[in-house]
């Protein structure tokens, strides 16, 4: 806060002594008799001009080579999902409204400051009011922004509210600074979770009569590790060794482990065994990769821990908040395998040259050569804390039967229990 209030003063006392110091420039030009705004040539004037065009130029054609270096797309591959190819067509739509509007407005902003420089003995035209400008501007963006907003709703309903028929329920759930994914089984429902039964075993509180007891066994013996410190921390006469704060706070601490055992038995504990709640959870598999199958709709269900955090994938073109006390969901189909994705020449070409790239690094460094391929990753889009940027999980798109052959040596939370 103090450091915070010492930069903007800073800042305050820079900006007022910059104002100062011009001001200090200005009357020493005046008292060396240097010429004032009134008295620049026409010389200059043309001058002046002429480097606005060199600007616009310059300008123009950075834009025209960021368009041929990244392509439309900002420089991401094909996308590899059903709802990417709409999204970069109506993208692409956007740039091909959008392009001529920049170039002819800034165009004609540089064109006429060029043309119209000043000249001491022109008059400008005094022209007040045209109706039939005003229908022009008033009109075109009208239509132009109408097309744009129709296309873009009609995109965004496609996407976010297709209930797909079939879709494979799949969770992703974030938390600082991880991923898990949640594959629903066999009978394709994702057991129930809750946050109270968090612990280093059950890392996402999912609802089992094995995680629940695990998290009985845990409060527990938390609760008679505090009461064991207690009881050898008693002199004979029963008084503490320990300050009276150090013992508030540990009796404080076992408190909210008996108050968090008591809200687990009455607010989730069913009691029975065989409760439907407990069985949607036996057949769900827990991972911390994300394997998709190609042409498959998904149904994915997102949740976070601890803070907001943004699965992303670019090149599914897949965005979206995971947001702690709620669930977000997205539905999508990927198209394109890991593998056909390799295959492909623009691909090939892009890591030949990160590859090249690489290995120079390596080679001065003194170390391995290496081959980087290319994967889909899932990285965290939502500065969420220290070490937001190792927030990344391999996904792996591929056929249905290297799916089941990969799911099938994981396992479910019933074989977990069972060992
Ligand atoms: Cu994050």
């Amino acid at each position: 806060m103090e450091n915070k209030f010492i930069i903007v003063v800073v800042v305050a006392l820079f900006i007022i002594a910059l104002m100062q110091l011009m001001k200090v420039y200005d009357l020493a030009a005046k008292i060396r008799g240097e010429k004032s705004e009134e008295k620049v040539t026409r010389g200059e004037n043309i001058f002046n001009a002429n480097m606005l065009i060199v600007f616009m130029l310059t300008y123009f054609g950075f834009i025209i080579w960021l368009i041929f270096k990244y392509g439309m797309n900002g420089g991401l591959f094909d996308a590899a999902s059903v709802h990417g190819q709409e999204i970069d067509s109506l993208l692409l739509f956007n740039w091909w409204v959008i392009l001529p509007v920049f170039f002819l407005t800034n165009g004609v902003l540089f064109v006429f400051s060029w043309k119209y420089y000043y000249r001491q003995e022109r008059k400008a035209l005094y022209f007040p009011h045209d109706n039939r400008l005003e229908l022009i501007w008033t009109i075109v963006p009208a239509v132009a922004l109408s097309a744009i907003v129709i296309y873009g709703l009609k995109t965004w309903n496609d996407i976010m509210f297709n209930d797909q028929e079939g879709a494979k329920v799949v969770e992703v759930y974030g938390f600082q600074f991880g991923w898990w994914t949640r594959y629903s089984g066999d009978d394709n429902v994702l057991g129930k979770a809750d946050y109270k039964l968090i612990t280093a075993s059950n890392p996402l509180g999912v609802i089992t009569s094995e995680n629940i007891q695990n998290s009985y066994n845990y409060l527990d013996g938390e609760v008679e590790k505090i009461n064991l410190l207690l009881s050898e921390s008693k002199n004979d006469e029963g008084e503490y060794f320990l300050s009276a704060n150090n013992v508030d706070s540990l009796i404080g601490r076992m408190e909210r482990f008996k108050r968090q055992k008591y809200r687990i038995k009455s607010a989730i504990d069913r009691g029975d065994q065989n409760d439907s709640v407990y069985k949607s959870a036996n057949d769900d598999v827990l991972v911390q990769e994300l394997h998709l199958i190609k042409d498959q709709p998904y149904a994915m269900k997102f949740r976070s821990k601890d803070v907001i955090h943004c699965p992303w994938v670019p090149h599914l073109r897949m965005q979206i908040n995971a947001v702690p006390g709620m669930e977000t969901s997205f539905n999508f189909t990927p198209t394109t395998t890991t593998q056909e994705m390799r295959a492909k020449p623009e691909v090939i070409e892009h890591y030949r040259v990160i590859n090249e790239i690489h290995n120079e690094r390596l080679k001065k460094l003194g170390e391995k050569e290496e081959k980087v391929e290319f994967n889909y990753l899932l990285m965290c889009n939502k500065i969420c804390g220290a070490a937001h940027s190792n927030m990344k999980m391999d996904v792996v798109i591929e056929t249905a039967e290297e799916f089941n052959s990969w799911i099938a040596e994981k396992q479910t939370y019933a074989q977990k229990a069972s060992e």
